[in-house]
Parts: structure tokens; sequence; C-alpha cells
């Protein structure tokens, strides 16, 4: 197998991190390569294009803030654009920025190898390139593996299937169908809301009622929009200082739930609700999430909400969410609830009714066949570590990430970016990426960490840079210890491995804020945490 060229990095993902990546790099004269396996740029915006598709964090503050000409160059129409939309946004910067004579679109990554001979990763995909570069950097994205559950006798099925994650460019017509969704996580709740207005009838498979916040979707007026492209330096700074970058949203009583009385408590908690602004209702009070008598009360006022609104008793109790509200990631909705007042729109509960099998004509559950034309799943990923082990990359002899990982038993990095046995290979979105802030600005962070770190490693002359065992070791304590703490380690959600059978346990991502997770970079900065080999004759100095 020849090496056909040499770059000095390959970056793989061309989503909101991998672009950033390629731009700083190369206008930092670079030569860069990146590889794509869809046909254009976006990454989740480019994939999850199923029906209701759109961004559940404010507009304002989900787009990328290093450049403040395109801040004001680019206007967003609504406070939570759909996925469209923020396509858009994604093919604007690439253009603006050049960026494609880089990326090889439709091109998946099939292996990457470093050699220690060369001290370059080897890098093929499924187009046959065989390049070289000094460094690797995966930019996967961590909800890229879509996961279906493995349904007996899927294969007999005669309708359509779908994947909200591999969704069809051209439009699906649901027109007189009869339609199934299983799933209810953010993806589902969406598709569930848009596809009920046009289905004939659609089943609503459901393993895990959710607590579903309401949002509306405000068209921005001009002086909004005027106002964004103004202050631009002053909403870079409020993004790097609110401790989950999305400035939108504020903690409205610093102090905790139980000191109101329980008449204050459902005044306050009705009028967030009827705000329809998504993730603030958890953000009224101080120990929503810590502590989990304060969390009953918020969970009993969504619970009372959720019968309030659906009409059928038996359909609202299978609706009713029992874990700790925010303990799995947040769902918000428009009229998720009230979809299921529609004639048109039924509900299975699947911890009563599980799925059987599947027939030529639908699915049997234990009370019965359901005749469907289109099946679609909404069941989410393999996240954070699966895009990776599932990679085929091998660092220092020969050893694959995954088996670094044992499968996911032993998952350790350090700061959720290098890892011991895989010099000069940065990762962007894998496990440890945090979990509860907002993902543009994380990836920013991430990013120009990388990047001072490349330009440190090119001025002192070195050769080879990989994290120590200790920094691997400190960081995966501490990412360990936070996610012990926090609500996430009491509820089952993707965020522990918890929605895929057999997937280990463990916290596959860093559950601190965003403020935790910048002072982490921050102090990071020493490189303290890495050895370096020269390049012969290059003495480094740290
Ligand atoms: P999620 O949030 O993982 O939701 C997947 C949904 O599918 C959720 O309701 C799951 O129930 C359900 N599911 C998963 N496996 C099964 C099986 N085997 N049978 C029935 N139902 C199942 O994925 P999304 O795509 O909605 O969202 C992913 C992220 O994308 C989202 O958080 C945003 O960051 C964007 P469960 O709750 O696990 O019982």
């Amino acid at each position: 197998m020849t090496i056909s060229k040499e770059f000095d990095a390959v970056i793989v993902g061309a989503g909101f991190s991998g672009m950033y990546m390629l731009h700083l790099l190369r206008e930092e004269g670079f030569s860069v390569r990146l590889y794509e396996a869809g046909s254009n740029v976006g990454g989740t915006w480019y994939w999850n294009r199923y029906p209701g598709a759109r961004c559940d964090i404010p507009t304002e503050s989900y787009c990328y803030t290093f450049s403040e000409e395109i801040h004001r160059e680019w206007t967003w129409s609504s406070v939570y654009p759909e996925q469209s939309e923020i396509l858009d946004y994604c093919n604007f910067v690439a253009n603006k920025l050049d960026l494609r004579r880089d990326i090889q679109f439709n091109t998946r990554l099939t292996s990457a190898e470093y050699d220690e001979k060369s001290k370059k990763w080897k890098v093929c995909t499924g187009e046959g390139d065989i390049v070289q570069a000094k460094y690797f950097i995966p930019a996967l994205g961590n909800v890229s593996i879509p996961h279906a559950p493995n349904i007996k006798g899927l294969e007999h099925f005669q309708g359509e299937t779908y994947h909200t994650s591999r969704w069809p460019h051209e439009k699906v017509d649901f027109k007189g169908k009869r339609v199934a969704v299983i799933g209810t996580g953010s993806s589902g709740v969406q598709a569930i809301t848009s596809i009920s207005k046009e289905a004939e009838h659609l089943t609503v498979f459901q393993r895990t009622p959710q607590f579903v916040s309401p949002v509306k979707n405000p068209l921005l007026s001009p002086d909004q929009v005027k106002e964004m492209k103004n202050n631009f330096p002053e909403l870079r700074r409020k993004i790097r200082e609110h401790f989950i970058g999305a400035p939108t949203f504020d903690l409205r009583r610093p102090y905790s739930a139980l000191e109101d009385t329980p008449e204050e408590r459902q005044r306050f908690y009705e009028e967030l609700w009827n705000e329809q602004n998504g993730f603030q209702l958890l953000f009224s009070y101080l120990d929503i999430t810590v502590n989990d008598e304060a969390n009953a009360t918020l969970a009993e006022f969504v619970r009372t909400k959720i019968k309030e609104i659906v009409k059928d008793p038996d359909t609202a109790e299978n609706l009713l969410p029992t874990y700790l509200i925010g303990g799995k990631r947040p769902v918000v909705g428009t009229n998720y609830y009230e979809t299921y007042n529609q004639e048109n729109v039924s509900l299975v509960n699947l911890k009563n009714t599980p799925i059987v099998e599947c027939t030529k004509k639908g699915l049997v559950t234990s009370e019965g066949e359901h005749e469907f034309d289109i099946i679609v799943f909404a069941s989410g990923f393999d996240a954070m570590t699966g895009p990776l082990m599932k990679a085929n990359i091998r660092g220092r002899n020969g050893i694959f990430l995954k088996d670094k990982w044992d499968g996911g038993r032993n998952l350790k990095t350090f700061l959720g970016v290098c890892n011991v046995g895989f010099p000069n290979m940065f990762t962007i979105t894998g496990p440890h990426f945090p979990l509860t802030t907002n993902a543009i600005t994380v990836n920013e962070v991430i990013v120009e960490w990388i990047f001072d770190c490349i330009k440190y490693v090119e001025e002192h002359g070195v050769e080879e840079i990989e994290a120590t065992s200790e920094a691997e070791e400190t960081w995966t304590n501490h990412a360990n210890e936070v996610g012990e703490q926090s609500i996430y380690a009491k509820v089952d959600s993707w965020y522990t491995g918890a929605n895929i059978e057999g997937k280990p346990r463990g916290f596959l991502g860093y559950t601190g804020d965003y403020l935790m997770f910048q002072e982490q970079f921050n102090n990071a900065r020493d490189y303290k945490g890495f050895t370096f080999t020269p390049k012969q004759n290059v003495a480094v100095e740290k």
C-alpha cells in the first residue's frame, strides 16, 4: 500500500469543529486534508434532516463566535432555527472561508494507524486514499453512529424504514400513511410533533416517558437582529462567561426551591412554563439538579401539566416520567403533549407492551399487530465512544483505540482530546466531551486549544507529543468524580451508555459546566501533561 500524499494534518468530519479546525490550521500555513463521509459540510446538521429537526439552544449563541465578520454577514430568522437554516449557515461559512478546496466529500475514514518509524499517521479511506500526516484529528461527532433496536423479523417489513439520523435528502411523504415512530428523545419528540400533522395515523412507541419543556420559536425582529450583529464582542464575552455557554438562560432564583412556599413555587413554575423557553425551566432554582427533594417539586409540576394537557387519562398516565428531571439529556418540544389529543395519534408504552417482532405488515407487540406503511427509528446513537471505537484507529504497537479503552470498560483520556499511546492525535467530540454545555462554544475552546498546542509543538521542534499516563489518570479521575456527583449518575441515559443493551456503563462525557471545562483547558496550557519527543538535535524546553 503506497502513500499517495502527505499533509501536515488530516481532519475527519466537516461538522462545526472540523470546519473551524481546518480554517485555523490552514490560516497558519499548514497543509490540511479534511475527509467527510457526507456530500457536504454540516456534520450533525447534514445527517439529522428528519421532519421537525431544529436547534434547542437559541441561535444567538448556537453559532461560531470566532469571527465578527461571519456574525455580521449572516442573519438568523428565528430564535430556534430549523435544521435547513443551520445547514445553510454551515454552507455559508464553508464558502466564506473557502474551506471546500481542502475537503474531500463522500469519503469515509476506514483506518488510521500511527507509524512509529516515520512518526506519522497513515490514514486510509473507503475511496482508496492512503495518505500520511503528522497530526491526525478525528472530529467524528459524538452522536453520529445511529442505534436501532434489534427487532426480530425487521427484514420482512414491506414498508419504508428510516432512522432520524440517516434521513433521505428527498422529502418523505407521510400523507395518508400509517406511521410508527420508535423513540421519544429530542429527535423523536420533534419528529412526532411534525409527522403527526401529516400522517393518517401515527403510533408512538415509547420506552421511557420524557420530561418535555415547552418551547416557542419567535421570529427575530429587525431590531433584535441588529442588536445581535452590533454587540458581537459583548455577546462573545457573555457566552464564554456563562455556565453553559448560552447566556439566554439564566438562573432565575439562586436559592433552593424548598425555600419558597409550595404556592409561590407553583406560581413561579407556571410563569416559566408559560414563557415556553425550553431549558429555562431547569434553571428555575439553584438546586433542581442537585437536591432530589427540590427536583421532585419541578418533576411533579410537569407531571401535573401533562395530566392537564392530555385528555385521555390512560395516555396521560403512560406519558408520566418518573426519573429525576434534568437527569437525561433535556428535551424541548412545541405542543408535544398536545399532540396526543389528536385523533390520529396513539401511544404504545413499551414497558407494558413490548415489541415482539416485525412482520411484513408492521409491528407485533405483546398485545397484537399494528400495521404500518412507514417505521421511523428515533432511537438514538451509540454515543461518545461509538464513533471513535468503530473507526479502526491504531496507536503505538498497533493497539486499537477501542482496545486501549477495553471496549469502553476502561475509558481514559486526557481532556477528552489526547490519549496515551496515540501521539499527535487530537480527538474532538469524543468521550469526555462536555455534555451539558452549548456544543459549538465548547468546540471552539477545544479547537483553539489544539491549534495553540500544535503551534507550540512546531515552534519547539517537537516530533511527537503524547499525553502522560499521570495526566490521563488525573483528568479521568476528575471527569469521573464530577460525573459521580452529578444527577446523571442517578438516571439511565446515553450519557452513561445505558441506552444500549450491553454497552459498558461509565461517564462518557464531562458533566462539569462550561466554566470548569475552560479552566481545565487553561490549566493544560502549560503542557505539563505531555511528553515531547524532539526532532533530532532539537532540545525541547517546557
Ligand atoms: P436519544 O436522546 O438517545 O433518544 C432515543 C430514544 O429512543 C429514547 O426515547 C430511547 O429510550 C429510545 N430507544 C432507544 N433504544 C430503544 C429500543 N431498543 N427500543 C425502544 N426505544 C428505544 O436520541 P435522540 O436522537 O433523540 O437525541 C440524541 C441527541 O441528539 C440529543 O440529545 C441532542 O443532543 C441531539 P430510552 O430513553 O433510552 O429508554
